[in-house]
């Protein structure tokens, strides 16, 4: 997906033009993934731009953080100040919101303690991750070949930028075999999450999504998801799911903040069809929760003031 320049960048405290945000080539995250980082959306409302859950992104912020012995320079509070303050000087309704920490210029080796912890916010307006057709037709996925990194290899709970070659691997594995997305199974078989969504499953009328144990990343659109199946009345279970129940679901979606609810229409061959009832009904509640349509999870929404 192309970047749409704005104005500004916050780094390091202080907003700086947006072709001047650059760093040094010896920065230790570009030769060793040591950065942890997030994706925000930022929502048109009726109250103005409103980012989801902002506060719950910074505190798995805070946690990769932790997982990897960086403690960021800031606070939960002052990431989401400067969240505000960024959106605000590039005048924005709508945008993607990217913060990053990383270990910066100091030393070259694997041991990044004597590194600087950098940590920038980026925002720009972003479109629909996998394609404009995908939120309303679907899309086309294939299993990988490449199973997805284990809890004691690189812990999946963790936000962090090196673990991602993991699914660029997965990722353009797929869009190599004319996919649109991959899904990856765990060192187990089992289903683990897609290279950049958590993925849920409808079979007669139920609905599963594999538990974080399986290797899913905990998606902040999967536990939104959860709460606004429950108040459906149609409350998630965590399972394990084999590829058989993929290519024998009744109806498939993923979700992240970049893909926010997208129904799958295909995988491996296997038709799954156009989207169906239950997938609709959940798509169209989450988009009227982040639009502000839906004043139930009002505090869901951080108005940006
Ligand atoms: N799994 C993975 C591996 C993942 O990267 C994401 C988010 C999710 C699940 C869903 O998490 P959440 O956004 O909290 O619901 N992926 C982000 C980055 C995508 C990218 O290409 O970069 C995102 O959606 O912003």
């Amino acid at each position: 997906m192309p970047i749409q320049a704005v104005d500004v960048i916050w780094m390091n405290g202080e907003l700086v033009e947006w072709e001047k945000a650059t760093i040094h080539v010896l920065t230790h995250a570009l030769h060793y993934g040591t950065g942890v980082f997030e994706g925000i959306r930022c929502y048109e409302t009726p109250k103005g731009p409103a980012v989801f859950r902002l506060q719950d992104h910074m505190k798995r912020l805070e946690n990769s953080g932790r997982i990897f012995m960086m403690e960021l320079p800031y606070t939960a509070d002052e990431l989401i100040a400067a969240t505000h303050e960024t959106i605000k000087a590039n005048g924005l309704q709508s945008c993607y919101v990217r913060p990053i920490a990383f270990r910066g210029y100091g030393e070259i080796g694997v041991n990044p303690e004597a590194n600087p912890i950098d940590v920038a916010i980026a925002v720009w307006p972003w479109g629909a991750y996998l394609g404009e057709d995908a939120l309303k037709d679907g899309v086309r996925m294939t299993i990988s070949s490449w199973r997805r990194h284990d809890p004691n290899i690189i812990p999946p709970a963790a936000k962090v930028t090196g673990a991602y070659i993991n699914s660029v691997a997965a990722k353009q594995e797929a869009i190599h075999k004319g996919f649109d997305e991959a899904i990856m199974l765990n060192t187990q078989g089992y289903v683990a999450e897609a290279t950049g969504e958590n993925i849920f499953v409808v079979k007669d009328g139920e609905i599963t999504t594999p538990g974080l144990s399986a290797g899913a990343l905990s998606g902040i659109t999967r536990n939104s998801v959860m709460k606004l199946a429950a108040d459906l009345g149609n409350p998630v279970k965590e399972a394990m799911i084999s590829r058989s129940d993929l290519y024998t679901a009744d109806e498939m979606f993923c979700c992240g903040t970049a893909a926010e609810v997208t129904p799958i229409r295909e995988i491996d061959g296997r038709i799954i069809g156009p989207p169906g009832p239950v997938t609709l009904e959940i798509q169209q509640k989450f988009f009227d929760v982040v639009k502000g349509v839906d004043e139930k999870y009002a505090h869901w929404l951080d108005i940006v003031s």
